[in-house]
């Protein structure tokens, strides 16, 4: 009796063990996730006509695994999005930055296309997975979690349009040429960042 006892308690313990260990597959780790990039800047748009981080030459690299270290296939593209690492900078338009695709059978997807949104930031993006931002970065040689993307956008003010404000912030770095303005990415601020500015004039989130 006292034998089949344990059993059943030994079965039961096992049980609990087992439902917990499927409770953490398929929900993504951010300490066993990964995400790298070679690092680089962009320039995005309230409409997403900027430049496309693969044409920059920076596009991000995810890897998301359960807390088991196992690889998440499928999981959706629209829940996996770049942000600023949350310096509070970068002001997106709706589903604005998220991943190329669904996840494939290594839980691997890209981040590469152009980005929606406004404002600008040197101080880092990171990539969110259903919101949680992940903490292991790979790749970019720094040991940094947060991957080193410069971000600038005509919405120089980050109200997700391209006004009078943001006309008025670009002639100024026309005196003093900022980063936030340097479209083309070049080191400077001038005639060639004001043609590009021009054509993103009135653009507002789609
Ligand atoms: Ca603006
Ligand atoms: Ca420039």
């Amino acid at each position: 009796m006292f034998n089949r006892r344990l059993l059943s308690l030994v079965l039961v313990t096992g049980l609990i063990l087992g439902l917990a260990g499927l409770a953490w597959a398929g929900v993504p780790d951010p300490g066993q996730s990964e995400v790298s990039t070679p690092g680089g800047a962009v320039t995005i748009t309230p409409a997403g006509n900027g430049q496309s981080l693969a044409d920059r030459g920076t596009p991000v690299t995810v890897t998301i695994r359960d807390a088991n270290g196992l690889a998440i296939a499928a999981y959706p593209a629209q829940d996996i999005w770049l942000d600023d690492a949350g310096s509070g900078d970068i002001n997106l338009c709706q589903g604005g930055s998220l991943a190329d695709d669904d996840t494939d059978v290594n839980g691997v997807t890209t981040i590469s296309g152009l980005i929606a949104g406004g404002g600008y930031t040197q101080a880092g993006m990171s990539v969110y997975v259903s919101g949680v931002a992940l903490t292991v970065a790979v790749d970019d040689g720094t040991g940094s979690t947060i991957l080193n993307i410069d971000v600038n956008s005509p919405d120089l003010n980050g109200d997700r349009e391209v006004s009078l404000s943001d006309i008025s912030l670009f002639t100024s770095d026309l005196t003093v040429p900022q980063f936030r303005s340097d479209f083309n990415h070049d080191g400077t601020v001038n005639l060639s960042d004001l043609s590009l500015f021009a054509t993103w004039i009135g653009e507002t989130c789609p």
